[in-house]
């Protein structure tokens, strides 16, 4: 009989490797899962559920919200303010903070930034989208209205970092500093089954994700890496392949299951890339060095970064490591 091993059991289970550990940690990412299967039955009814569409509104970057953003929005609010672990959190679909001010949770440990639901112009098409979650300890003290700093801090300070995907199956990937694990939903149960322990991203891969559409605005670099992997050489080899979803956290957990390297670089419509450093670029940049690769703006490491404001973005190059090398070598030829 094959053992399986539940979420909640592992998060015990690896508590008990943190001596310190007071279970805070624990209820967090025990939350954290009891929303991904509330969102998970949603997503995956969407087209039955006159839970399709835009609600008609744009959301702090000016982008039409669709009605499951603000669903899944709303529903990891209310779980994570039920936990009373979480003191607040800066998400996608609010342009400010969210300070948690009840009784049980004023003084939370933890504060989170996210990503509800990533990629969700895709719903009504049925393509795999995302929730992305980055979580920090909070800087201001205890008793103290939390701040704006307590949402800025470099993605290398990150506690944790995952994603969940809603895709073929639906499956929370995350990691606390010591590797990389993917739990896939098992409806029967209803509970995260770990199906891929410690992920290791290979060091190379065959594909590179990016939208080519953008082209004619890419960095000198960035063009001569394309252009790379597109040579035939030897004639018969053809080296790299080009697979891109337009969903970031599905076009990454393909990559960093079978080696690959994913580009968001500047564009003529974005000209700081269009990923968020926060809500997406930290948390995916966090999973990838945690599983053996890279992640960076084109200059310097993605955890490295400073915020400056929450709905920061930047430029992202995040993958297989020795293909993140290949593309600096072009990128630092450039500047
Ligand atoms: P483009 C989805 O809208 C998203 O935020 C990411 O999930 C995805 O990687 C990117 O934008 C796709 O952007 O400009 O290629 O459609």
């Amino acid at each position: 009989m094959h053992k399986v091993t539940t979420l909640n059991q592992f998060i015990i289970e690896k508590q008990g490797e943190y001596p310190g550990a007071t279970g805070e940690f624990s209820s967090l990412l025990h939350h954290i899962g009891i929303a991904a299967k509330k969102v998970h039955r949603e997503v995956n009814k969407a087209g039955l559920a006159e839970i399709l569409g835009r609600v008609g509104v744009v959301n702090a970057q000016g982008e039409e919200q669709q009605k499951l953003d603000v669903f899944a929005d709303h529903i990891f609010l209310d779980e994570l303010r039920a936990s009373g672990q979480c003191c607040g959190m800066a998400t996608e679909e609010n342009s400010g903070i969210i300070v948690f001010n009840e009784g049980w949770c004023r003084d939370g440990k933890y504060v989170i930034c996210m990503d509800p639901l990533d990629g969700s112009s895709n719903i009504d098409v049925n393509v795999s989208v995302g929730t992305i979650f980055s979580i920090y300890k909070r800087i201001s003290p205890m008793g103290h209205d939390l701040a704006l700093d307590d949402f800025l801090q470099r993605g290398c300070d990150q506690i944790a970092a995952g994603y969940i995907v809603y895709g073929s199956s639906t499956m929370l990937v995350y990691s606390t500093g010591n590797g990389v694990n993917g739990f896939t939903l098992d409806t029967s149960i209803g509970e995260f089954c770990l199906s891929h322990p410690d992920i290791q991203m290979p060091d190379d891969g065959k594909l590179y994700s990016v939208n080519e559409g953008n082209y004619a605005n890419f960095p000198t670099g960035v063009k001569q890496y394309i252009k790379y992997c597109q040579e035939i050489d030897p004639p018969t080899d053809r080296p790299y392949t080009t697979r891109y979803i337009g969903s970031l956290v599905a076009d990454f957990h393909r990559n960093m299951l079978r080696g690959g390297l994913f580009l968001y670089p500047p564009t003529a419509a974005h000209p700081r890339g269009k990923l968020r450093l926060n809500y997406e670029c930290n948390p995916i940049a966090f999973l990838a060095e945690q599983s053996g690769g890279a992640a960076t703006d084109g200059a310097i490491d993605i955890l490295s970064i400073k915020p400056q404001t929450i709905h920061e973005r930047v430029p992202i190059y995040v993958g297989s490591r020795n293909m993140v090398a290949k593309l600096m070598e072009f990128l630092e030829t450039e500047n």
